[in-house]
């Protein structure tokens, strides 16, 4: 048995949970009529409705319990103390400093990061507002009228998860694209819509190595150069963001041209760095400083609220009852908001990135689960396709449910049709329909006898599934940031609770080598047999269509 598995508050709670398995949430609804007040707590413009959970008092007071145990409250501190947390790939976990808002202070050995991190933000506000005001000329003199993001993971889903969730606050007079796939259909298709005399390139790539964003950012260069541009005014059309200010250099781009991040930004935590120059073009220097506002006042609360009242603290034991007792291994989270229809995938990377980890930070295997599988899309979609098995599929799905109570498109019953949708599936989802509901239902419908009988099972909600409600007052630049960083601090509570290391992504590695040796020998015309019979039967298959077209 593991360190955690054996500790007090792990095996507390693994008592708990048989006499909570049972437990149906609609009796504790009606045992509890206040539990939504019970289960609920709002931080700036957002609320957290959790009371349709699978949880009693006695439950939060013990998830409590066990955070305290694994010191939670110490791993805060060092995370925010800028210690080095990354302990495979030695380094710390700084984001909150990219939107240290009240420029308290932050070290790494010693040395304050903020004046760094605010000559950066100059830059980008000086980039940003001379792009957009015009005044940036492409070679032939006119104004830059598209930005395309070549980047892939960290330097990708983010800002664009953020320039989608912020459309309402964009400019029609500049388009932001992102290029992420080595696919050359997306790059193909992207160019073919664009002039390179008003396109602008950032070339996003922290390390500057990654093989899909120089392959991207090549054949960027290429058309530029083959439609128009020349060398002489590749400076106007191409800028890095990047911490490896040689190796852009070197592909050609002016280090003045260059935004800088550092060894502590992790790529799936760097929206808030020079990563999110598309956002800062796409909607405004000043709108993207409201996002940093946002996020900074959820890690102030983070940082100093009690831990009974701290949303992301309370988010992360919930999703660790599920994940690690209960053995629900997906979450769903499920935008009733058109606009975060990419918050999906962006949290997809966010949480199996950080914590789809196997060993604890000491090396030891885990003998429980961690990260959840993240998939979702945005409401009411869902309920037309998968909402199926969430209902009676027979699985635990536990759901984030998430909208907005302003809309920025108020266009007829729209929005209430989208809230209304919302609130029914979450109470739904945790009522269920009890035999006795549904023959009566039937029964009023005119069946009765075996007609009845062999419809009613198939007519069963057998309801209990949890759901927190994520409402936020609209969705404007700052509750987004707010709401990004509430999961970006869930998913830590969750990593040190599990022991695991959340900021290092070794898993990717091995793919990379091999794509390495595969690329070679899909380039070379002879059969091969280095490998199993799968992998070499599908190069072969590979050649041999090719041969035969
Ligand atoms: C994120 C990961 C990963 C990374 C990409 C792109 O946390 O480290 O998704 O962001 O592999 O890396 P580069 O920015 O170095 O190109």
């Amino acid at each position: 048995m593991s360190v955690l598995t054996q500790s007090p508050g792990w095996q507390a709670l693994q008592a708990h949970h048989k006499t909570i398995a049972r437990v149906q949430m609609r009796d504790l609804f009606a045992q509890e009529p206040n539990r939504f007040e019970r289960f609920s707590l709002q931080v700036g413009d957002i609320l957290l409705d959790y009371s349709k959970n699978r949880i009693t008092t006695k439950t939060r007071s013990l998830l409590l319990d066990l955070a305290r145990e694994a010191d939670l409250p110490d791993w805060i501190e060092h995370m925010v103390g800028g210690e080095r947390i990354n302990t495979t790939e030695g380094r710390a976990a700084l984001h909150i400093a990219l939107r240290n808002r009240s420029n308290r202070l932050i070290a790494v050995d010693g040395q304050d990061v903020m004046p760094a991190v605010n000559a950066v933000l100059s830059r980008m506000q000086a980039f940003s507002e001379t792009v957009r005001s015009g005044a940036w000329a492409g070679y032939a003199q006119g104004r830059i009228t598209d930005i395309v993001n070549i980047g892939i993971g960290g330097s990708h889903l983010g800002p664009e998860m953020v320039c989608e969730a912020l459309k309402p606050y964009g400019s029609a007079e500049l388009s932001v694209h992102f290029v992420s796939n080595v696919d050359g259909a997306q790059i193909a298709q992207t160019l073919q819509r664009l002039n390179p005399a008003s396109t602008l390139f950032i070339i996003t790539s922290k390390t500057f190595t990654t093989q899909e964003t120089l392959a991207n950012a090549r054949t960027a260069r290429s058309w530029f150069l083959e439609n128009g541009g020349d060398m002489a005014s590749l400076a106007q059309h191409f800028v890095a963001v990047t911490n490896n200010k040689d190796a852009a250099a070197a592909f050609g781009i002016d280090p003045q041209r260059t935004f800088e991040i550092w060894d502590w930004v992790g790529g799936r935590y760097s929206l808030w760095s020079a990563v999110g120059l598309p956002i800062a073009l796409a909607v405004g220097f000043e709108r993207f400083t409201e996002l940093l506002d946002g996020a900074h006042s959820m890690d102030e609360h983070f940082r100093t609220a009690p831990l009974h009242e701290n949303m992301p603290v309370l988010m992360g034991l919930l999703g660790l009852w599920y994940g690690s007792f209960f053995g629900a291994e997906t979450l769903a989270v499920l935008p009733y908001d058109q606009t975060l229809h990419r918050f999906p995938a962006f949290l997809q990377q966010l949480d199996m990135e950080s914590n789809g980890k196997r060993v604890t930070r000491d090396g030891e295997a885990v003998d429980y689960a961690t990260a959840p599988v993240v998939w979702g899309e945005p409401g009411t979609n869902g309920q037309h396709a998968f909402f199926q098995a969430l209902h009676q599929g027979g699985k635990l799905i536990p759901a984030d449910f998430i909208a907005a109570a302003e809309s920025h498109y108020p266009i007829d019953r729209h929005h209430d049709m989208l809230l209304a949708n919302f609130f029914a599936q979450t109470e739904a989802l945790m009522r269920g329909k009890t035999a006795a509901e549904v023959r009566a239902e039937l029964q009023a419908g005119g069946l009765s006898g075996d007609a009845l009988e062999r419809l009613l099972p198939h007519k069963l909600f057998p309801g209990n599934q949890p759901t927190n409600s994520i409402l936020l007052r609209k969705l404007d630049p700052g509750t987004l940031g707010a709401l990004i960083a509430l999961y970006e601090h869930k998913i830590f509570v969750q990593g040190m609770i599990w022991r695991i290391n959340s900021f290092d992504q070794w898993g990717v590695e091995l793919g990379k080598q091999l794509a390495t040796v595969i690329l070679a020998e899909l380039e070379t015309p002879d059969p091969v047999s280095s490998h199993d019979s799968s992998t070499n039967g599908l190069i072969n298959a590979v050649k041999e269509m090719r041969d035969g077209s």
